[in-house]
């Protein structure tokens, strides 16, 4: 049959072959987001090549050679760490296909090596967790004692969120963070560093700020095995808002989630299909999202779709 299993450059007959190189399974939000993606670019219209790079940055590169070779017709990444990315993109470049980035941005010299960044405002999502720990320590005296569990280091939401995280919070002179460590946006790795600042700090942390809710339930059993009660002894917010923190909020452990949507797979299809098309597109497409507190935790709960 015409146009069956034919086509070139390993496209399958008329449907968009897009190479998608996923940072890994590291958290709910990202199984979320995979979920989404592989959903939106589905066939008959699209056929995807999805590449897990288990959070490493020289993985993704060779997906990305790999997709350059393939010569698909769209790639699309969400790039574990925002640098060194210049090379790869200017093989891609030369290749003429073009570069779609979801999630997380890159720095990089040249902005004509992508065509668009669809993803959520993490400086503000920071700057959001810093306004609800700012709300909830009205009245008290300082010094209020933070610990911040960073993302992976040298991705975009971890620098970006630790940045409008410190911005705000450095408006209130009483507020000190005191330890802050890479979890590496994982369970167990969010409790291995609260285990180590428990142990550095004793009973001596009002607050920690997570950059992810895997990290933040991570460290609610640390904190809850060191015979401490989170949510009461140590205020916590974290960013996301998947099922997890609702429900850790619902059982009084964890006290707010600056929502951060993984649902991007729709979007994203749209803009893979006006790129392909050769259509203008905006350079930045940004995610709306807001802030969900414990007392909104039980009536929000069932709407929740990640
Ligand atoms: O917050 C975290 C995930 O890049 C926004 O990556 C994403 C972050 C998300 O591992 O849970």
């Amino acid at each position: 049959l015409a146009g069956c299993g034919g086509g070139e450059g390993g496209g399958a007959g008329d449907s968009i072959t897009v190479g998608f190189s996923q940072v890994g399974a590291e958290s709910e939000w990202r199984t979320a987001n995979t979920r989404s993606v592989k959903e939106a670019l589905a066939p008959p219209e699209f056929n995807l090549r999805f590449s897990d790079a288990q959070q490493k940055q020289e993985n993704q590169i060779k997906a990305l050679r790999s997709f350059i070779a393939q010569g698909v017709d769209v790639i699309a990444f969400s790039p574990v760490v925002e640098t060194g990315w210049d090379t790869v993109l200017q093989e891609a470049k030369a290749a003429g296909i073009p570069v779609v980035l979801t999630d997380r941005a890159v720095k990089v010299s040249d902005e004509s090596l992508y065509a668009t960044f669809i993803g959520s405002d993490f400086v503000e999502e920071g700057r959001r967790a810093a306004r609800w720990v700012i709300e909830d320590s009205e009245g008290k005296p300082g010094p209020i004692r933070i610990v911040e569990l960073q993302g992976t280091v040298g991705s975009a939401p971890a620098n970006d969120r630790m940045r409008g995280f410190k911005e705000v919070i450095g408006e209130d002179d009483r507020f000190v963070i005191v330890r802050s460590q890479s979890g590496d946006f994982t369970r167990a790795k969010g409790k291995e560093v609260m285990e180590a600042f428990l142990k550095a700090e004793g009973g001596n942390i009002d607050v920690l700020f997570a950059h992810n809710d895997d990290m933040a339930i991570g460290a609610i059993q640390a904190i809850e095995e060191a015979g401490l009660k989170p949510g009461t002894d140590i205020r916590i917010v974290s960013i996301d808002g998947v099922r997890g923190a609702f429900e850790a909020m619902k059982a009084g452990k964890l006290n707010a989630t600056v929502e951060c949507n993984p649902l991007l797979g729709p979007q994203l299809a749209q803009l893979i299909r006006d790129v392909h098309a050769g259509r203008e597109v905006p350079r930045r497409v940004v995610v709306e999202e807001g802030v969900f507190t414990q007392d909104q935790a039980e009536a929000e709960l069932p709407n929740r779709k990640y």
